[in-house]
């Protein structure tokens, strides 16, 4: 099972064995901690208090998928499954590293031959369909690097609980996707004045085997819609898009939640409104406008859909838990993306936040692709150590140490990642 770096809080006998109940670091905590770890804390002093070694809290892997070894299964029905930190070294993520997230039941493998996608909705001046042969042959293709993010992605630390798949930090990844352009395809069938929303429709069946009911049915304003980078993909890294991954054709919007990226698309709907399908609505995809009370009930009014994602990293090397050798530098590289904005920097800390260092980061290999940094740390001597990681976007937001604002689905959660070292 999945476990939450709070949860631990919630062990009444671990809670006890870490932290005292005054909630100062005493002496006697750094200690037990010490015991527990089986290794000295050489930052213990900067530890904060209330705070859970992530070497504590870690779990154990769960079930694997065969095309995908090392992701952890968080639902087989439907489908969800996360990488971990470490296997999302690559600066392009492969296939079988990719997170899988569905809502509903997979369409049986299609005959791209055959897959026609229409183009409609009240806003669309001409309405009509193409051939997979025509998207390839008659729009000009490009190619971009799009970082696919799950909203969800971190919902596992939120307090109190929340449903849906308990993701930690693995349901992002920046594959390579070519395509048409939305733009073009819009312009092809023409636009009305009034257009503004621009929504897919997919293939994949409901779990409830309604097949009237669509899964999922999302969509992006005409403005993000109509950004270059906005495709109508049909291959990924270079092949034609993998089965789980929505083949033959899927939508892509870089830098917002991974939901306005439908898969498997047969419609595109040009709306005269904010589009109203499947998982629009209610706690979907949707955040409470203004700040509320962890558990609180939100009016449906109050309820605001997510846009840009927020500024977030991650650390793919080395993995959460290895070991290295007593004055060994040791290179820490990840990744760091921050939505529709770049990112202007990443810091790193090994004494549990007390000083950073700068982190050297490349610029994007393109806009919504994420941005790869590096640094060597020093560790002074045998022990305990946590490496964190902290970016902070172009506007100058930066992550949170914490988690977030509580909302009633866990969207959103970009606190910093933090991984366990050990030096003998
Ligand atoms: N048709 C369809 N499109 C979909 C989904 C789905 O269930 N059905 N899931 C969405 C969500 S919530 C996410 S996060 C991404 C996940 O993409 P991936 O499975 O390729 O990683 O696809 C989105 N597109
Ligand atoms: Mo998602």
């Amino acid at each position: 099972m999945e476990r939450g770096l709070l949860e631990l809080h919630e062990e009444p006998e671990r809670g006890r064995l870490i932290w005292s109940r005054r909630r100062f670091l005493a002496g006697g905590v750094v200690a037990g901690l010490e015991r527990a770890l089986s290794a000295a804390i050489p930052y213990g002093r900067f530890l904060p208090a209330g705070l859970i070694p992530v070497a504590l809290a870690e779990s154990v892997p769960g079930t694997v998928i065969a095309q995908k070894p090392g992701l952890r299964v968080l639902n087989d029905r439907p489908l969800n499954a996360e990488t971990p930190a470490h296997l999302l070294d690559d600066e392009v993520t492969p296939a079988e590293r990719l997170f899988v997230r569905n809502n509903g039941v997979p369409p049986a493998a299609a005959d791209p031959g055959s897959w026609r996608l229409s183009v409609a909705g009240e806003a669309c001046l001409a309405p009509r369909s193409f051939s997979l042969e025509e998207l390839e042959r008659d729009f000009r293709q490009h190619t971009y690097r799009l970082q696919l993010e799950c909203g969800g992605n971190g919902r596992s630390e939120f307090r109190p609980r929340v449903p849906g798949n308990q993701w930690t930090t693995g349901a992002i990844g920046c594959p390579e996707w070519t395509g048409v352009r939305l733009k073009d395809v819009l312009e092809r069938v023409g636009v009305r004045r009034d257009a503004t929303y621009v929504a897919y429709r997919s293939a994949d069946t409901h779990l409830s085997g309604d097949v009237s009911k669509d899964v999922i049915s999302r969509g992006v304003p005409l403005s993000k819609a109509l950004e270059a980078e906005s495709l109508l993909a049909l291959r990924m890294n270079g092949d034609p898009i993998p089965r789980l991954h929505g083949a033959p054709l899927r939508m892509i919007c870089g830098g917002w939640p991974g939901s306005v990226s439908g898969k498997w698309v047969k419609e595109i709907l040009v709306r005269d409104r904010v589009h109203d399908g499947a998982k629009m609505l209610g706690n979907s995809y949707r955040v409470p406008c203004r700040p509320v009370a962890p558990g609180e009930r939100v009016a449906d009014e109050d309820m605001c859909i997510i846009q840009s994602m927020p500024v977030k990293s991650l650390i793919s090397h080395p993995r959460s838990g290895s070991s290295a050798a007593v004055g060994r530098p040791i290179e820490v590289r990840g990744h760091a993306w921050a939505g529709d904005r770049a990112v202007a920097d990443v810091n790193v800390s090994v004494d549990f936040g007390a000083t950073w260092q700068p982190a050297s980061l490349a610029p994007p290999a393109n806009r919504l692709a994420w941005q790869r940094w590096r640094t060597t740390v020093r560790l002074p001597g045998a022990g305990y150590y946590e490496i964190w990681a902290r970016a902070t976007d172009s506007v100058g937001v930066s992550q949170p140490m914490l988690v977030p604002a509580w909302n009633p689905k866990g969207y959103l959660n970009n606190a910093a990642h933090r991984i366990a070292i050990r030096v003998s």
